[in-house]
C-alpha cells in the first residue's frame, strides 16, 4: 500500500552529473512541477550539503506533534536520536529547532525543523531516518488539519525536495517519514511514509530499525592472549605455585599451559579465538596446578562491550576472590573480520 509522495521536481542541480549507475531505482529528477513518486524509490542528493526536515500542522484542540531524526552506523547500530527532548548531537551536525506544541502559526513556516548538515556528519553515520509522532495522549493524525512533513534543500534557497501529507496516516500516532543513506560518496533520500505508533522517537526506535539497511554484519570474533601473571599467590608448600589460567565465554572454555614453580609466569602459547558477541563477558580464572585438586588463585572478567573494535588492547587485571592476590595481563582484539 504505497503512499504517494509529492516530490517537488528538484533533486539535483541542472548541471549535476547523473547519479551513480549502481543505483537503479532513481526517481525522475527534473526542474518543474511536482512529480508523483511511489514510496520505495530513492534519489541522490549529490550537491546538497544541508537539508531541513520541516513539520507543520493545525488542529482544533491543542495537539502536540514532534519531529525526530534517528541516525545509525553501517552496522545498523544507533548513533544519535535527535528530538525535542534531545535537540542536537555532539558535533551539532543534526540540530532540532525546538519543541512546538501548538503547530503551524504562520502559513509556509514549519512549526518544527531539524537541520542536518550532511557535509559535517561524522563518517560513522550512514543512515538517518526522520519520524513524526503525536505526543498528546489519545490523539492521532486524523485529528490534524493540513499536517505535513517535508525535506528542504538548505543549500539551494530551501527548495522543497519532497513532502508527505500526514492525513494519509489516519489513526496511527507516528509516521516513519523518510530515510537518508550514504553510498558511493553521495547521500540518497528514500520516502517511506510508513505508519507507526509511539509518542516519542525512543519509543519508535524498534519500528524504525527495520528500515535501516542494507547493513554490514560484524564478524564478532575475539582473540584473547594470556600474556603473563604478576605476584601470584604461593599456594604450594615450597612457597611457590604452578599457575595456569582458564578462559571461558558461554560454551567456550580453554586453558593456558601450566608454568611450573613461578609466581610471575610468562605464557608463550596462550592465544585463543573466542566466537564472542559484542556484549559478551569473558571470564578468566587463575589456578595453581596440583596433583590432586587445583587451587584457585582468583578470577577476573572483561566485558567485550568495553573493548574497542579492531584495535588490540592490553589489560592488566587484578585477581579477585578469597585470598586472591596478584594480577594477570591479557591482550584482547575484538574484530569485525574473521581471525
Ligand atoms: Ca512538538
Ligand atoms: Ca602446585
Amino acid at each position: 500500500m504505497a503512499d504517494i509522495y509529492n516530490f517537488s521536481g528538484h533533486g539535483r542541480a541542472a548541471n549535476a552529473p547523473a547519479p551513480a549507475a549502481q543505483h537503479h531505482n532513481h526517481a525522475p529528477v527534473q526542474q518543474g512541477p511536482a512529480v508523483q513518486l511511489q514510496t520505495g524509490n530513492g534519489f541522490a542528493l549529490p550537491f546538497v550539503q544541508k537539508i531541513v526536515l520541516g513539520l507543520g500542522w493545525t488542529s482544533q484542540t491543542k495537539i502536540d506533534v514532534d519531529a525526530s531524526a534517528l541516525s545509525f552506523n553501517k552496522y545498523g547500530e544507533t548513533v544519535d536520536i535527535i528530538s525535542p527532548e534531545h535537540r542536537a548531537n555532539r558535533d551539532k551536525s543534526i540540530v532540532h529547532s525546538g519543541d512546538s506544541e501548538a503547530g503551524t502559526v504562520k502559513d509556509g513556516v514549519d512549526a518544527e525543523k531539524i537541520m542536518v548538515n550532511l557535509a559535517a556528519l561524522q563518517a560513522t553515520t550512514k543512515f538517518i531516518i526522520f519520524t513524526t509522532s503525536v505526543y498528546t495522549p489519545g490523539a492521532n493524525f486524523s485529528q490534524l488539519t493540513g499536517a505535513y512533513c517535508r525535506i528542504l534543500d538548505a543549500t539551494n534557497n530551501n527548495r522543497e525536495i519532497c513532502r508527505y501529507n500526514l492525513a494519509n496516516s489516519g489513526n496511527s500516532t507516528a509516521v516513519i517519514f523518510a530515510k537518508l543513506h550514504f553510498e558511493n560518496n553521495s547521500w540518497f533520500v528514500t520516502p517511506l511514509g510508513e505508519p507507526a505508533n509511539g509518542p516519542t522517537a525512543l519509543a519508535l526506535e524498534p519500528q524504525v530499525r527495520r528500515f535501516v539497511g542494507p547493513v554490514e554484519q560484524r564478524a564478532n570474533c575475539t582473540r584473547v592472549t594470556v600474556v603473563s601473571g604478576t605476584n601470584l599467590p604461593a599456594l604450594d608448600s615450597g612457597k611457590t605455585s604452578d599457575p595456569y589460567v582458564t578462559v571461558s565465554c558461554g560454551q567456550f572454555k580453554q586453558k593456558t599451559p601450566v608454568i611450573k614453580k613461578n609466581l610471575n609466569p610468562v605464557w608463550q602459547n596462550a592465544t585463543f579465538i573466542v566466537p564472542g558477541l559484542a556484549g559478551d563477558i569473558i571470564n578468566f580464572s587463575a589456578f595453581d596446578s596440583d596433583l590432586l585438586t587445583d587451587d584457585k588463585m582468583g578470577d577476573f572478567s572483561i566485558s567485550l562491550s568495553e573493548v574497542p573494535w579492531d584495535q588490540e588492547v592490553t589489560l592488566n587485571k587484578n585477581l579477585s576472590g578469597k585470598n586472591a592476590r596478584g594480577s594477570i595481563t591479557v591482550k584482547i582484539l575484538k574484530s569485525t573480520r574473521s581471525l
